[in-house]
């Protein structure tokens, strides 16, 4: 492999966090309460009884965090606004929160002082519990379209002045499927229907206020909208292609059929029929074309099966991690469903990258260490096994690049810091920075050196 092969030297990097899973200080400087706090409140829907609350601080402790990215070389910063700081209520006749809006304004000019370029993500999964209280949150289209794309606005109107990258969901999979169907996450609904309606609300809800941004903001701020997906690679257990198309069909292609080529797949349809909602003429010329660049959650890569008695809502697939030669594909992490595998990530790339021809963005990526929340911070910051993580994956990223041809222009390592990791609480830690949460001290881990290096050589000068 010559040694020479680099990134371009626009190429964006640096790490990704979420509002709800960092900031803390929940009731302070005029926050109303999420869906995520009043989740947390449900006794038995957080594996540690705990919430984010105080979380890692980062409301207060914003300042370090830049120092923190600044040290570590990044070009670039992936953080999500807190919807209920800056509308508490969320509603569009709702008082707008002066001190919400201060707060990012304040962190983002920090963040260019230091010549690092903001991605902001506008709901990374914590709409406002007013909204949930007052018409069902997600479940009611006409409300939540009109609501979301009113916040939408509201932060163009004082951001976009200093902001070019904006995206408008986290991974609306995982607040359809785990928010509305399996009931895991927020606001802990159960059922087989109303996650497809709230997929189908999201889509549109992204793409009004994609239309919004291009219509009353792009001309004077001219910068790009696009939404975040989450997607793993598939290695199929026995050789079965309807199973892999299928398994692709219900995770991703239901979400980027429709805004890269305005159609839901046919697969999906034949399966959910009628349950699932359909575009009207107007809507489907408004969702397709809706996102500028693909912006990609990924991890790992699963070994799946076809399973005629499963779960419906994933397409009756299986996923496992050990091939049928017995043999697992990498590293095994904290959790069941992140194991290491580099090639997988880089045939991801190339498959989106040929499928879509959309510049790609990977909002987040990486690896929670096993046990490494029962060991020591002196321990837990030699993070090799995450270390070793970031090795495969950025070289199959540079392989993706320069030996393929995809067309990927940044990269977030998932995360800045040791955060609230949902459902799990504290017990996962995904940070390349140890966060003692006694004393909220922050510690780079190795793995963080690792891809400060790993950058500085790899990006053209
Ligand atoms: C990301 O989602 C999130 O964007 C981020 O906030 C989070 O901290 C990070 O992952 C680490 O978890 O067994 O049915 O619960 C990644 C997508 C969604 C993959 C949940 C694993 C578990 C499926 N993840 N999923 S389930």
């Amino acid at each position: 492999m010559s040694g020479e092969a680099k990134l371009p030297k626009e190429f964006l990097w640096g790490y990704a966090t979420a509002s709800y899973q960092i900031e803390g200080s929940a009731s302070e400087g005029g926050r109303a309460p999420s869906i995520w706090d009043a989740f947390c409140k449900t006794p038995g829907k957080i594996r540690d009884g705990s919430s984010g609350d105080i979380a890692s601080d980062s409301y207060r402790l914003w300042k370090e965090d830049v120092v923190l990215l600044t040290s570590y070389g990044v070009k670039a910063y992936r953080f999500s606004l807190s919807w209920s700081r800056i509308i508490p209520k969320g509603g569009r006749n709702d008082p707008i929160n002066e001190e919400g809006i201060q707060f990012y304004r304040t962190l983002l000019e920090e963040l260019l002082h230091n010549g690092i370029v903001p991605f902001v993500t506008l709901h990374h999964w914590d709409s406002p519990q007013g909204l949930h209280d007052k018409y069902g949150g997600w479940l009611n289209k006409d409300e939540i379209i009109e609501d979301y794309v009113n916040y939408a606005k509201v932060c163009f109107r004082a951001f976009g002045d200093i902001v070019q990258n904006w995206i408008t969901h986290n991974e609306p999979w995982c607040v359809s499927l785990l928010g509305y169907g399996s009931g895991r996450f927020a606001p802990g609904h159960v059922g087989d229907t109303e996650h497809w309606i709230v997929a189908h609300n999201l889509l549109l809800a992204h793409a009004y206020a994609v239309k919004a941004y291009r219509e009353e903001f792009k001309p004077a701020q001219g910068g790009q909208i696009g939404i975040t997906l989450d997607c793993q690679w598939t290695i199929p257990y026995d050789d079965s292609p309807e199973t892999t198309a299928r398994a692709l069909d219900f995770k991703l292609t239901r979400f980027a059929d429709p805004i890269y080529r305005g159609q839901y797949p046919a697969r999906v349809k034949t399966i959910i029929g009628d349950r699932l909602p359909e575009f009207s003429p107007e809507e489907r010329a408004i969702v397709q074309g809706s996102s500028d660049f693909f912006g990609l959650n990924t991890y790992t890569t699963h070994v799946i099966q076809h399973d005629g008695d499963g779960d419906e809502s994933v397409g009756f697939v299986k996923m496992g991690h050990t091939r049928s030669d017995g043999t697992q594909l990498g590293t095994q992490s904290e959790f069941d469903w992140l194991q290491t595998y580099g090639p997988g990530f880089r045939n991801l790339l190339n498959y989106l990258w040929k499928t879509y021809q959309k510049p790609i963005y990977v909002t987040e990526n990486g690896f929670a260490v096993k046990n490494e929340n029962n060991v020591t911070s002196q321990e837990a910051i030699h993070d090799k096994d995450r270390a070793e993580y970031f090795e495969q994956y950025t070289k199959a990223l540079l392989q993706a690049v320069t030996e393929d041809g995809a067309d990927v222009r940044g990269y977030f390592g998932w995360s800045l810091l040791d955060n609230f990791e949902w459902a799990d609480g504290y017990l996962v830690r995904f940070g390349v920075t140890r966060v003692d949460y006694d004393t909220q001290r922050r510690t780079p881990k190795d793995s963080a050196a690792f891809l400060s290096k790993w950058f500085k050589d790899h990006i053209h000068g």
